[in-house]
């Protein structure tokens, strides 16, 4: 079996992966339905959001729905585009909430922006994570 080698190789990857920055974690695909439509779960908590990069098709409607732990700090999801210029904002709460876009390719920024006063921000303390959508 020539692929036994190849397997084990690529477990091997996948562990070294997880112990890299999250920066380098591979981007969880959105599942592409029968309807055509691209759908990815994106749970929000303090102070993350898993999966942290998430990888999309372009030119095809997507829809992430936010999901937040349980807690008592309240967060927020906002969406840029490659231009910074930002395509959503949601409140994030105990009911789920759908947002739907068709996007260009490109690297969107998602992040928390909320803040304590004196605090830094969600996003600086890791709430922050990229949606990458290609061709
Ligand atoms: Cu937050």
């Amino acid at each position: 079996m020539r692929s036994a080698p190849l397997a084990l190789f690529c477990a091997l990857l996948a562990l070294s992966g997880a112990a890299q920055a999250a920066s380098d974690t591979p981007p969880s695909p959105a599942q592409l339905d029968a309807d055509g439509v691209q759908r990815l779960t994106l749970v929000g908590g303090s102070y993350f959001f898993r999966p942290e990069r998430i990888a999309a098709r372009a030119g095809q409607p997507l829809e992430i729905t936010l999901q937040m732990e349980p807690g008592i700090v309240p967060h927020r999801f906002v969406l840029e585009g490659p231009d910074g210029q930002p395509l959503a904002e949601v409140a994030m709460g105990s009911e789920p909430k759908t947002v739907r876009l068709t996007l260009p390719a490109g690297d969107y920024p998602f992040f928390c922006p909320n803040r304590l006063l004196g605090f830094k921000s969600h996003r600086e303390r890791g709430m922050a994570g990229l949606l990458q959508v290609r061709e």
